[in-house]
């Protein structure tokens, strides 16, 4: 079983006296103001769950874009700030990028043209000359400031994410002496749908630059490998999985992220989770005997009005349900600055608002929708509170909330219904699998989720959480960081 403890003892005695340097678009400590002080926000995303602990244990470089309002006022002349700031491990190295590089490289080549390149979700891909270029100039920023960090050291680089396919070439080519992982946070599409990438060329050269590459399922190993041999000159090893390329190859694994298991099952079963529970059901009116949550950022991938519609057809089908059945939807916006993100915003509000009129009757309304953050101890009551909890991604990498809702449900209780098209769906295949795009469907399963005989229910979850507590955040990062130390050092 991996624990804290046993990850960090890997990286200690594998690192040794090498650097190492973790890298991603977003900060594992961000400073805003509030009044008249600074404050230090830790947003405990999965990524910052299990490299955090490693991180503090080791020491060693976190380089991120400094995103936050305060994040300048609070860096010493190298840019540098010691976290956690209660208790300095390591240093986190901020990156700035002006609004023109922000827009370019974050809003549009990873977000608008990559995104929903790789999930193919139906919303068309836009290609911008400027975005690009702008996306290049960001990866070479950031390789500058990792190769300055590193010097003449020997040093293991974790990349992190979609914002950093050129990241690899330009570090390597300033520092021939580290040693790369890059693990991709977001589906691989089928070589078909990748072709249309109008620079596909350069991002899988600079992407075979790293030593490994991970991504969360098999199926996204294999597209991968497919579109490098459909577009360029190599050498494939489908046993070994590697790509070979100019005499260097590139080991591509499946590593599937997972959450604190350990954590957000002993967080749950609290006095203090019971009464957020209550306290959260009178916030939200909640007084049904059935109740059905869905968290997720609001994104087209996440399938929310495919979900939406579900519980108006399942409505329609099982009348039974009226007045005794209610849907809380917790949905934080997303990348805003973006059209599509507005429109599904908007989508979701007023598909809300249409199946509410439809179907509401006296004070019941069937929808609750909340369009804003929770602190996990929220979520995690939440996810306690449901019978149901519906995850129906049209396309996701992994999906960590139908991981949370398993790990909080220590009662074995309360129903999954996850989609077919999520990497989670590989492992927990004892929640009733859905294909988000079949309305009917999804009503149908519902159904069996609502009428499930306690004893299937627990079951069931009993299986779901031995699988996500086995493998849990500190397997994926144990199981990549192993995979990486074992890589030779190139000698310059
Ligand atoms: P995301 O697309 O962000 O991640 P997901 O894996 O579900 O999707 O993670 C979302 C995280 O945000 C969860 O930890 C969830 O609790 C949190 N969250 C969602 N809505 C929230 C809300 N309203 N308030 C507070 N927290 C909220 C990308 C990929 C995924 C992959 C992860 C990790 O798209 O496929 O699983 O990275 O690799």
């Amino acid at each position: 079983m991996w624990t804290p403890a046993r990850l960090q003892e890997v990286v200690k005695t594998k690192l040794a006296d090498r650097l190492f340097v973790v890298v991603s678009n977003r900060e594992p400590y961000i400073h805003r103001y509030a009044e008249e002080t600074v404050v230090c926000d830790s947003p405990r995303s999965g990524l910052v769950v299990a490299l955090d602990p490693v991180m503090q244990s080791c020491g060693g470089v976190w380089v991120a874009h400094g995103s936050g309002p305060a994040d300048r006022d609070v860096v010493d002349s190298a840019d540098h700030i010691e976290v956690p700031p209660e208790d300095p491990k390591y240093t986190l190295r901020r990156v700035w990028l002006s609004k023109e590089e922000e827009d370019g490289y974050y809003y549009g080549c990873s977000n608008e043209a990559l995104w929903p390149l790789c999930h193919i979700a139906y919303t068309r891909p836009k290609f911008d000359e400027s975005d690009w270029e702008m996306y290049r100039k960001v990866n070479e920023k950031f390789a500058a400031a990792i190769a300055d960090e590193i010097g003449d050291r020997s040093a293991f680089v974790f990349i992190q994410d979609y914002h950093y396919a050129l990241l690899p070439r330009f570090l390597k080519e300033r520092c021939p002496n580290v040693v790369t992982a890059h693990f991709w946070h977001i589906p691989w599409p089928n070589a078909e749908a990748f072709r249309i990438f109008p620079w596909k060329e350069e991002l899988l050269q600079g992407m075979l630059y790293n030593d490994l590459l991970g991504f969360h399922i098999l199926y996204h190993c294999q597209n991968f490998l497919e579109t490098v041999d459909r577009t360029m000159e190599c050498l494939i090893d489908r046993e070994q999985s590697t790509v070979t390329v100019g005499g260097k190859s590139t080991l591509v694994r499946p590593f599937p992220i997972s959450v604190d298991f350990e954590g957000i099952s002993q967080a749950a079963d609290t006095p203090e989770c019971a009464a957020e529970m209550k306290r959260l059901r009178k916030h939200f009116g909640l007084k049904t005997e059935f109740i059905g949550v869905g968290v997720d950022r609001l994104d087209y991938t996440k399938g929310i009005p495919e979900r939406l519609m579900a519980i108006d057809r399942f409505l329609e089908k099982y009348p039974a349900y009226r007045k005794r059945f209610t849907f809380l939807q917790i949905a934080v916006p997303s990348r805003t600055h973006i059209d599509t993100y507005k429109e599904i915003d908007q989508r979701v509000f007023e598909l809300t608002e249409e199946i509410n009129w439809k179907h509401g009757e006296g004070a019941w309304r069937p929808i609750v929708l909340e369009r804003q953050s929770h602190p996990p101890h929220a979520l995690r009551a939440l996810y306690r509170l449901a019978n149901v909890c519906v995850v129906t991604s049209l396309h996701d990498g992994m999906n960590l909330v139908a991981k949370e809702f398993v790990a909080a449900r220590t009662d074995e209780d309360g129903v999954l219904v996850l989609s077919q098209f999520t990497g989670a769906s590989r492992e927990l295949t004892d929640a009733i699998l859905v294909n988000p795009f079949a309305v009917d469907q999804m009503a149908s399963a519902l159904a069996e989720a609502l009428a499930m005989p306690e004893p299937d229910r627990k079951k069931r979850m009993a299986k779901l959480r031995d699988q996500v507590r086995f493998n849990n955040i500190y397997r994926w990062a144990g199981k990549a960081l192993s995979t990486l130390f074992r890589f030779e050092f190139v000698e310059a």
